[in-house]
């Protein structure tokens, strides 16, 4: 991978991609999207990878949204295909099939936050900000964040959070939702990473197709989700890790799940 504006690592089974442009305070251009892509394209591609974690370098940005000097100069075509690529983008972030967690350490306004609510998991540090405030600039949301918003915190707190463009402390998007966890910005990374790794220790297919089937279940009605959830139960009597996890359970043993 050729990467400029993400710093991508592996940590045995947990990869961690750090946004990067500091002159920006880590925003989004049209090439850090593409890498995005890429780095999406690599999880893809890794099978021992369980678990990504998603931050921003520096201790004041997670991501602060779409580059503000780059979307100055876009017509209205080439505005819709920049927010028709980030919002794909950041469609299959959520997609993914290893679960994902944003370490959140600074702030996360506009696509920064759309990103943040991309990730499974959304850890905030003490010093992070989150924040919808394309109105001020004229915009709306248009990577995913009106409906992911809605989603996470309701529609009339989304709609506070949008209509006034204000952003909000990380105690108020834990207490809204938004955040999971409130951290000391010196630990934040390494709870999200201790999290990854705790997640990465269980049964992979049950893992992927827990979340799978979450969001595939959301998106339709109660009783399809209800049968979609039986079909993946039922799919994973397939699978040597179930029979091992029940084995070891009753053996009075670990598990040592093998991904098969
Ligand atoms: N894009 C480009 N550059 C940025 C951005 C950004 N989003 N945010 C900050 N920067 C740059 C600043 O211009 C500044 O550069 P320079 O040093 O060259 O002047 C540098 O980063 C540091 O920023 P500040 O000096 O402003 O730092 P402060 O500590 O004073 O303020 C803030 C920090 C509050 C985060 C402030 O920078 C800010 O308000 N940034 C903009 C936040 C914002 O509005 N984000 C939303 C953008 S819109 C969006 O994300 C829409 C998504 C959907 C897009 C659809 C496309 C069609």
């Amino acid at each position: 991978m050729r990467l400029e504006n993400i710093l991508w690592r592996v940590e045995e089974t947990v990869a961690v991609a750090t946004f990067h442009r500091p002159k920006a305070l880590n925003a989004l251009n049209s090439a850090t999207i593409a890498e995005l892509g890429q780095v999406l394209d690599a999880v893809d591609a890794d099978r021992s990878l369980r678990a990504l974690v998603v931050t921003g370098a520096g201790e004041k940005a997670f991501v602060a949204g779409a580059d503000i000097a780059e979307m100055a100069a876009l017509s209205p075509l080439e505005a819709r295909q920049f927010a028709e690529r980030g919002e794909r983008t950041l469609a299959r972030l959520e997609a993914l099939r290893i679960p994902t967690i944003a370490a959140v350490n600074g702030f996360a306004l506009g696509g920064g936050c759309e990103l943040a609510m991309a990730c499974d998991l959304v850890y905030a540090s003490e010093r992070a900000h989150f924040g919808q405030p394309e109105v001020n600039l004229g915009l709306i949301p248009a990577f995913g964040g009106t409906q992911r918003l809605a989603r996470r915190v309701g529609p009339a707190r989304a709609l506070e959070i949008i209509l006034t463009g204000e952003m909000i402390d990380a105690g108020k998007a834990k207490e809204i939702g938004l955040a999971l966890e409130v951290l000391p910005a010196d630990q934040l990374l390494s709870h999200a990473l201790q999290t990854a790794r705790k997640i990465a220790s269980r049964a992979p297919a049950a893992v992927a197709l827990a979340k799978r089937t979450l969001h595939a279940g959301l998106a339709v009605d109660a009783a399809t989700a209800a049968e979609l959830e039986r079909q993946s139960f039922a799919l994973l009597f397939g699978t040597e890790d179930t029979r091992e996890g029940l084995s070891a359970f009753l053996e009075k043993r670990a598990p040592a799940f093998k991904n098969r």
